[in-house]
């Protein structure tokens, strides 16, 4: 899964990005144009469970890549940066990062702008392609869904409020648009505020524009994620923070995406992988390579909480607990699978 990171600047970002990441990229980068890129692992228990039974070679938890995007710029400078804008399209989330740690920032007018300069580049987008549109034959359904799509980000209403029918979403598929994506609002406040919950305002205005929102304090939070295991907990304990930024904001954006995990298990290797809910078995076997997707012949399926009271696929087989799936098959949260495939 890919996450960007967006704000203005000096809301804190780069704090975040470090944060989230553990990495030491270079704060206050100002005018500086450069995007950071980082991954943390998805810290799930369920595979130290799977690893400490298999004993494998290599232990793969999933993983978040996040995108460090420079400060928020102009529709025309963001039109002119064909490259930023191709980046933006790739993330499946953002977080919009709102500075408010110096008592002076309007968090919430800064939350409405960072969605209208959203809208405003799918607009740009729009516009291109309509006036192209108009010259080619045989693109009417195209037309349609883009001219609904007009009217809505006109109204300067973002695009996650409309809902397609899949051939519109293949229609749509391409376009990347920043307005249709996820978001998570992140309040990076004060250390004083950090493990406190969200002030009535915020919240009403979170459900007004249907939004998620954390508060965390960004530069608590890069000190937490550079301190070891052990010395963390005692701080974030001392700090009234329950559970550390990067651990509430996976969780959050699992939720957000409604992503889940599967497990491929052996000797080799475990393995955590992730898809959004609602996946068949052909597609999630995909994931791991495209022959097993095109070769599917069927996946053979064992629940987690199966697995661990039974203790061997052997005796959830012996159980009755190993299922046979087909393709079709909708992958559950924690399935063990192992796919059979022929090409
Ligand atoms: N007091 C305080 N200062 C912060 C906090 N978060 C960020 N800052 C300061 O604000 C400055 C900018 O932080 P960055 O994380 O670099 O902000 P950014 O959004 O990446 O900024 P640009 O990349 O320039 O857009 C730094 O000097 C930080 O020390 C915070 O939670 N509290
Ligand atoms: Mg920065």
């Amino acid at each position: 899964m890919k996450v960007g990171l967006i704000g203005h600047q000096g809301s804190g970002k780069t704090t975040i990005f470090n944060a989230l990441t553990g990495l030491h990229a270079e704060l206050g980068q100002g005018e500086k144009m450069e995007s950071h890129l980082g991954v943390t692992k998805v810290p799930d228990t369920r595979v130290d469970r799977l690893a400490a039974i298999f004993q494998p070679k290599k232990t793969t938890y999933a993983e978040i890549r996040f995108t460090d995007f420079p400060a928020s710029q102009s529709k025309e400078k963001l039109k002119a940066n064909a490259a930023l804008l191709a980046q933006m399209k790739d993330v499946d989330a953002m977080a919009l990062v709102l500075g408010d740690f110096d008592g002076a920032s309007e968090p919430l007018k800064e939350l409405r702008g960072l969605l209208i300069e959203m809208i405003l580049a799918d607009l740009g987008v729009l516009e291109n392609r309509l006036g192209r549109l108009k010259k080619e034959k045989g693109r009417e359904r195209e037309g349609e869904v883009l001219a609904r799509c007009l009217q809505t980000l006109e109204g300067e209403e973002s695009l996650r409020r409309l809902s397609f029918s899949a051939d519109e979403e293949a229609l749509l598929a391409g376009f990347g648009f920043l307005s249709r994506k996820p978001v998570i609002a992140l309040f990076n406040v004060a250390e004083e505020r950090a493990g406190k919950e969200l002030p009535d305002a915020y919240k009403a205005e979170l459900e007004k524009l249907k939004l998620p929102g954390l508060y965390l304090s960004a530069k608590v939070e890069m000190e937490v994620a550079q301190l070891d295991e052990k010395d963390r907990q005692a701080f974030l304990g001392e700090l009234g923070i329950v559970e550390a930024a990067r651990d509430r904001f996976i969780r959050a954006s699992y939720a957000l995406l409604d992503l889940i995990s599967f497990f491929t298990t052996g000797e080799d290797e475990v393995k955590a992988w992730t898809i959004t809910r609602g996946t068949v078995a052909r597609k999630a076997a995909g994931k791991i390579h495209s022959d097993i997707e095109r070769g599917f012949i069927r996946a053979e399926v064992v629940a987690y909480d199966d697995f661990i009271r039974y203790g061997s696929e052997a005796k959830c087989r012996e159980a009755g607990k190993l299922r046979l799936e087909g393709k079709d098959y909708l992958v559950q949260d924690g399935n063990i699978i192992h796919f059979r495939f022929n090409v």
